[in-house]
């Protein structure tokens, strides 16, 4: 087999990849290791910016999210009892973001994809990078009983924080930049139309909670919770007794609704650093890790993988190395953009377990200033909406 770019891993990345390279006319083959299944359900993000959803309505595939995506104006704040507004459209002249979920975004991509004629191959294993040194690089896999040596121009590393492209890059050029939070996420999405109309940041004495949602009909929930924490231990009331303490305000009560999925993340923030070695170039979860507080994740992929195919379509049509060299600087800077904002965003919302009162202070000043100060709202707001 041969293709100009091979892509290992069928998520927000590297689809989005195979769709804007189908639009230049570029091949491409994107291999997964899961099933079709299970990549459609795998429930996680759900705020894209508006560049994000510009894009992928300009790469043809906006269609059902024009039609179902929720257009956010604004988002809460919540700390001392009480709710504050960061109008997000006014503070960035006119920007919004779009709630629509990743599984969505993910179906999009894969029925668009089938669409093309062009490959991609579900449960594949064994996948093993070669030659990324070279210009002759090859990706080995076995599909279906049958082994297969894909050689390509270049290989797009799609696969996520666990995936095998990262680790091919020899130790001593990649850098690595780690930080575990002392907490998780509990997550939930219930049949229940959500009980406000904007997502709900609340920091709690308790821990943080957010409200958000996937469609009128059905919210997703998250409560602060230990790392590592086994979600047997998390009995559904348990969970809306935690997310009513930490998200009511007087007058305001959360609706309840049946539990269709529950898990629990562990929040960590990770950047490799250089995104490429030789013909590999790495996108998304597969060279960095942000907590979701900002809800950034997905966001930065689609960005990465914008930036790849510019440079690719460049290099392929035109011989011109210069974007796919600057390729990993420029990806950088946003991603530690996005990486300072979740950690401040994280650490401004989230009880730390040793409850330092000084820091608690601290905390609680930052969240008045942001909702107090023109400048500090416009600041978070920027950040939230992404740059351009
Ligand atoms: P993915 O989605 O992990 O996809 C990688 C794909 O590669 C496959 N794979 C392999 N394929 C072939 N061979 C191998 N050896 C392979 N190893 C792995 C995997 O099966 C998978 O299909 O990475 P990608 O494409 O970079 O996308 C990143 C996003 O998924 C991620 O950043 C976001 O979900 C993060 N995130 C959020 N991002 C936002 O922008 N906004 C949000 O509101 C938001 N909320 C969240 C989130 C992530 C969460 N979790 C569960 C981590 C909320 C949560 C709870
Ligand atoms: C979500 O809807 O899953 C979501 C929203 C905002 C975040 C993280 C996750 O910051």
């Amino acid at each position: 087999m041969r293709t100009q770019v091979a892509i290992v891993g069928a998520g927000p990345a590297g689809l989005t990849l195979a769709q804007l390279l189908h639009v230049e006319g570029i091949d491409s083959v994107v291999i997964e290791n899961r099933s079709r299944e299970y990549v459609e359900a795998r429930i996680r993000a759900g705020v894209l910016e508006q560049g994000v959803v510009d894009l992928l309505t300009a790469a043809g595939v906006g269609e059902r999210m024009a039609r179902e995506g929720l257009v956010h104006e604004g988002i809460e704040l919540q700390f001392a009892g009480e709710r504050h507004r960061i109008d997000l459209k006014t503070l960035t002249s006119g920007k919004t973001i779009t709630v629509y979920g990743q599984t969505e975004i993910v179906k999009d991509l894969i029925n668009t994809r089938l669409a093309s004629g062009r490959p991609l191959l579900f449960e594949v294993d064994d996948v093993h990078l070669d030659g990324i040194d070279s210009d002759r690089p090859c990706v080995r896999f076995s599909h279906q009983g049958t082994t297969h040596e894909l050689d390509c121009d270049v290989i797009a590393g799609c696969d996520g924080f666990h995936g095998v492209c990262r680790p091919t890059i020899p130790a001593r050029v990649l850098r690595t930049f780690t930080r575990e939070y002392p907490f998780g996420w509990l997550g939930i999405l219930a049949n229940v139309a959500p009980s406000n109309d904007e997502l709900i940041y609340a920091s709690h004495d308790r821990g943080f909670a957010l409200l958000s949602m996937r469609s009128p009909q059905i919210s997703r929930l998250y409560v602060q919770c230990r790392p590592g924490e086994d979600i047997a231990d998390w009995p559904d009331n348990r969970i809306w007794e935690e997310l009513h303490t930490r998200l009511e305000i007087p007058g305001w009560t959360l609706a309840e609704g049946r539990v269709l999925e529950k898990g629990i993340t562990p929040m960590r923030s990770f950047v490799a650093e250089p995104m490429r070695h030789g013909r590999l170039f790495l996108t998304g979860d597969a060279a960095h890790i942000v907590p979701p507080t900002g809800a950034k994740g997905l966001n930065l992929a689609v960005r990465d993988v914008q930036l790849l195919a510019e440079a690719l379509t460049v290099w392929l049509r035109h011989g011109s190395e210069t974007l796919l060299d600057a390729y990993s600087t420029s990806c950088l800077r946003r991603v530690w953009r996005a990486e300072h904002f979740s950690w401040w965003m994280t650490t401004m919302l989230h009880t730390l377990d040793d409850g330092d009162p000084f820091a608690v202070r601290l905390q609680e000043s930052q969240l008045r200033y942001v909702v107090s100060s023109g400048p500090a709202a416009t600041s978070l707001a920027e950040n939230y909406v992404g740059f351009d």
